[in-house]
């Protein structure tokens, strides 16, 4: 065998810590099973009549699609009966759920938050859609119910992120704060295997990934930071691709291989953005930080945000390392000097 599984990869790592008790390496076990089960219904979503909205509202206002619903159930179900969580919270419900108090079981010592189909909007038009997971070990006591403490945590206190991507293959890429590391599905064995061993973000690339239907509203740091992409300048390879599927973890999965930047500033209408902290924000900040590559909200690293609610939202600025730095030399700037700045960019081209 050529090749290393998941199960073979989590099992060796999980050697290197006597101590550890396997309960972490269970957990991610059923995040895996649970994507293998999502995988085999998005591919054949035309084929199941699976396609379509669920009909209900979810708790953002945005449809709900029945894949959304099946995903979250199944993500839902693995982390229920792997019995090593205590918490459970997802794009898809309100509330998060703490299973002490719903099942009267401690449970076990993870918290986990996810969003089980990111970019769900696309599905219809066959567009790459993804999962993105959370994991925090809780903080109060074990065996009581959770305590406030357990929920002010920020990015930094996670013990584990990673996501799924149903694309031209589905891949799964997660970190431990070990580095990072790529597992694609092979669908003929049903196992992910080890294809992108600790994966590391270029420093730079010619990328950027925007909505830029709402360049209107974007802050001036904004606006002239996409200017700069757009200017003529060889010696950096401006102007650069601009490049936008509108799936968050397909746009964050290319610029992970390939160097770029993904931007989703506040609008009009998303004051502070529109991505959320707990389930797309965090764990995509802990990714790409170990893979050497930086998050940022705009005011401080995703990070440190201290988080204030479930299903908070936060602006997003992730990518290579030197375009996220670069964004943020022009955000102070712009605080230093407002007018200058906004006319420098004229002699950047
Ligand atoms: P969702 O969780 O409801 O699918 O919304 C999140 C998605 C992201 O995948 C994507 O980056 C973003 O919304 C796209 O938003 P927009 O259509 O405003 O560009
Ligand atoms: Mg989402």
């Amino acid at each position: 065998m050529a090749f290393q599984t998941l199960e073979q990869f989590i099992t060796v790592q999980q050697s290197r810590f006597p101590k550890a008790k396997g309960e972490l390496s269970r957990l991610l076990q059923a995040i895996s099973l649970a994507a293998k089960i999502v995988h085999r219904e998005v591919n054949k979503a035309g084929l199941a009549d699976i396609l379509g909205k669920y009909g209900p509202f979810n708790v953002q206002g945005e449809e709900q699609q029945k894949l959304d619903v099946f995903a979250d159930r199944e993500f839902m179900d693995a982390l229920k009966k792997g019995g090593d969580c205590c918490y459970l919270a997802s794009e898809e419900h309100e509330q998060g759920i703490d299973l002490m108090k719903s099942t009267g079981y401690a449970g076990g010592k993870y918290m986990v938050y996810f969003d089980p189909l990111d970019g769900s909007s696309n599905i219809d038009a066959n567009v790459p859609v993804g999962t993105i997971f959370s994991v925090y070990r809780r903080v109060s006591h074990e065996q009581s119910l959770l305590h406030e403490s357990d929920f002010l945590q920020t990015g930094r206190q996670q013990v584990a992120s990673g996501y799924v991507i149903y694309g031209s293959s589905t891949m799964l890429v997660y970190t431990t704060g070990q580095g990072v590391n790529g597992f694609t599905l092979d669908p003929s064995i049903g196992e992910f295997c080890l294809s992108h061993p600790n994966l590391f973000i270029p420093v730079w690339g010619t990328t950027y990934s925007v909505n830029e239907s709402n360049y209107q509203d974007f802050a001036p740091e904004i606006k002239r930071f996409l200017q700069y992409f757009k200017n003529n300048d060889e010696s950096d390879q401006r102007p650069f691709s601009s490049r936008y599927i509108g799936s968050l973890v397909a746009d964050f999965h290319r610029n992970l291989i390939q160097g770029g930047i993904f931007i989703y500033p506040a609008t009009r209408r998303y004051t502070e953005g529109k991505l959320r902290l707990m389930y797309e924000a965090n764990p995509l900040a802990f990714i790409v930080e170990q893979a050497g590559g930086l998050a940022v909200s705009g005011r401080e690293p995703i990070l440190d945000i201290l988080p204030q609610d479930l299903h908070q939202r936060t602006p997003l600025i992730i990518g290579s390392r030197d375009m996220v730095s670069l964004f943020e030399q022009f955000v102070a700037d712009q605080a230093l000097n407002p007018l200058d700045a906004a006319t420098s960019f004229l002699s950047e081209s």
